[in-house]
């Protein structure tokens, strides 16, 4: 018998708004039309511990969080997620597809918090030992036109709450990060119709 393939990891970035969650279903469609076992997950709250991970992260009560806890609860959600979730799936051959992934620590805390990049960096080698995605899809989109399509959800979480120069921040620290690994991050222009952002993104599955 031949050896079982292994699946594709398959993570999807980008600021507020950018569409993440609408182009997950249309990932999930388009794949699984090929037979594939899909696998939808996401960061942080991918895991049941995660989720208790993710209340702490984004709840309007703990308001006050310094920076570094933030980074190091966001790497305690990864941890976990890719050891019980993401690399056993992979394993059996599923492809996995993450709404967000570690992009998301640098471009949120490195980019708008701040923190020493090469302080994540370390973090990152320490959890995930060189474990990378197959492909990253960035959705880029102006900040403001990103918060007006989500401004009508009402209760915003602890991190939504941020200035619109943190955004500013986040979303340029996503294109330094397209730039850096031009390979696996595919940068798309989400801020016309949701169909154009599909067919772009259907243009880069067809390669992979
Ligand atoms: N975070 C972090 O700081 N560090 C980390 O390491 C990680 C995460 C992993 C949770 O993220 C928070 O965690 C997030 C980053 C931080 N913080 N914030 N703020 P999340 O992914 O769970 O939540 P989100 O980023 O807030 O997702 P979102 O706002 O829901 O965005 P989206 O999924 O990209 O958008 P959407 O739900 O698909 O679309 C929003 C609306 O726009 C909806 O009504 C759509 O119908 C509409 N839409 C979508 N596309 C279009 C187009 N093309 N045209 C018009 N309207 C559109």
């Amino acid at each position: 018998m031949l050896p079982m393939e292994k699946g594709k990891f398959i993570t999807i970035d980008g600021v507020e708004g950018a569409g993440k969650s609408t182009q997950i279903d249309y990932i999930y469609d388009y794949l699984s039309r090929s037979g594939r076992n899909i696998i939808i997950t996401r960061e942080p709250g991918g895991t049941d511990l995660g989720k208790k991970i993710r209340e702490l992260l984004l709840e309007g009560e703990t308001s006050s969080m310094h920076s570094d806890t933030e980074l190091l609860l966001m790497f305690a959600d990864r941890n976990e997620h890719i050891n019980s979730k993401v690399i056993p799936a992979l394993e059996r051959g599923d492809w996995v597809i993450s709404d967000r992934f570690s992009d998301a620590s640098y471009a949120y805390q490195g980019g708008g918090r701040g923190l020493n990049m090469e302080r994540i960096l370390e973090l990152e080698n320490w959890v995930l030992h060189g474990f990378i995605p197959d492909l990253t899809l960035l959705l880029d989109v102006d900040v403001e036109l990103g918060l007006q399509r989500v401004n009508s959800r009402g209760n915003k979480d602890r991190i939504e709450q941020e200035t619109m120069d943190f955004f500013v921040r986040v979303r340029d620290a996503y294109i330094q990060r397209s730039k850096m690994f031009p390979d696996r991050i595919k940068l798309i222009d989400a801020s016309k119709t949701i169909e154009f952002t599909s067919q772009q993104i259907k243009n880069i599955l067809l390669d992979l």
